[in-house]
């Protein structure tokens, strides 16, 4: 693994891939914010205060928020994965929404209070409904690009999904579906190297998930997922070209989640410490931050004043989900059914 300054140069990457000064601190803030609300969740679920779990996406910020942030929001549609914490927030929704389903609140975008944490769901953002079957989601997205296509929408379907995700039958049917029909989705593999305590190596015999592209005729690109500019750049490319109608495209983001599974998993059973070390020195963070000292953007006391706006933030939306009303027992069938009216 490189160390953390050999992946920053003084050089303006982020000007080179379209990305404004303004882009970049905005990109920044995105996984810092994640970070201070992911971390929180954890206290609070340790602290008895909110039920169910927590999954958790620290790790996988740059992944996330590079991706997502090369899609337009407000035109495309996203089909994020229950790790896409980063991913709903660089779509945008706020912390309130992300936190008012951990609270059963029936201000709950994504499903009123009965829907469990990590399924964003939210319709004024185009963010899709998830099914808590993993790579459920894939097929949707390929549905949706479908629909895109046929309407002469020229709307790009996003869809992340973890490794493990990539070995169901979804994932298959989905690629090969989008690959035949030439269909503008962005499929984006998060390859943390593990579900839940299962290793790569248990998962496929393979190296690379994107080297499965070439059975399904779309590009297959491996990215330094810790690196956000890196991430944006390949995604980017493959959102105008998925915009442009030259079809699908597989992007493997290298990661790690740097904590366990969820606030449920032990990950000290399955993996050494001096591995998550390894992977906490390269910390998608840390990488962003140094480069943004590089360029002359970020400095100590810009990074306490962000700590500082997060944290606040995040602990409004906890005093207003604490107050929220819970939804109404007669509302429990909205909107499970579609309301025809009469
Ligand atoms: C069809 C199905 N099988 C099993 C599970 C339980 N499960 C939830 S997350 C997960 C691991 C998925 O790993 P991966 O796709 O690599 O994503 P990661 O959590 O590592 O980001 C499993 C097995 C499930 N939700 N759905
Ligand atoms: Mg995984």
């Amino acid at each position: 693994m490189s160390d953390v300054m050999s992946t920053t140069t003084a050089q303006a990457r982020h000007r080179e891939v379209g990305l404004s000064d303004n882009d970049v601190l905005e990109m920044y803030r995105l996984m810092r914010l994640c970070r201070t609300f992911d971390e929180h969740m954890w206290h609070l679920h340790r602290a008895g205060q909110i039920s169910g779990l927590h999954m958790s996406a620290m790790g996988h910020e740059a992944a996330q928020v590079g991706s997502a942030y090369a899609f337009k929001r407000g035109t495309d549609y996203f089909n994020p994965y229950y790790r896409g914490l980063a991913t709903a927030l660089t779509v945008g929704t706020s912390v309130r929404e992300l936190m008012l389903p951990y609270y059963g609140r029936a201000e709950d975008p994504s499903g009123g209070g009965r829907q469990i944490m990590g399924h964003y769901g939210n319709r004024r953002l185009n963010i899709v409904a998830q099914s808590s079957s993993v790579a459920t989601q894939i097929p949707h997205a390929v549905g949706i690009a479908f629909a895109a296509k046929y309407r002469g929408d020229r709307v790009v379907s996003h869809v992340s999904f973890g490794e493990g995700a990539a070995s169901k039958g979804d994932f298959h049917e989905g690629l090969n579906f989008a690959g035949i029909h030439k269909l503008p989705v962005v499929f984006i593999c998060e390859n943390n190297h593990y579900a839940i305590s299962v290793p790569l190596s248990l998962q496929m015999p393979i190296e690379n998930v994107a080297d499965r592209a070439a059975c399904y005729g779309m590009p297959g690109i491996v990215v330094d997922g810790q690196d956000v500019i890196e991430v944006y750049r390949v995604t980017k490319e493959a959102v105008d070209r998925a915009r442009r109608g030259e079809g699908p495209t597989l992007i493997e983001c290298k990661t790690y989640r740097l904590v366990p599974h969820s606030t449920s998993d032990d990950d000290r059973f399955y993996r050494s410490r001096e591995e998550v070390a390894a992977w906490r020195a390269r910390d998608p963070l840390l990488i962003a931050r140094t480069y943004l000292e590089s360029q002359g953007l970020w400095d100590e006391g810009r990074e306490a004043a962000l700590g500082e706006a997060c944290l606040r933030e995040v602990q409004e939306a906890q005093a207003y989900c604490e107050q929220a009303a819970d939804p109404r027992p007669e509302d429990v069938l909205r909107p499970i059914y579609a309301d025809r009216g009469g």
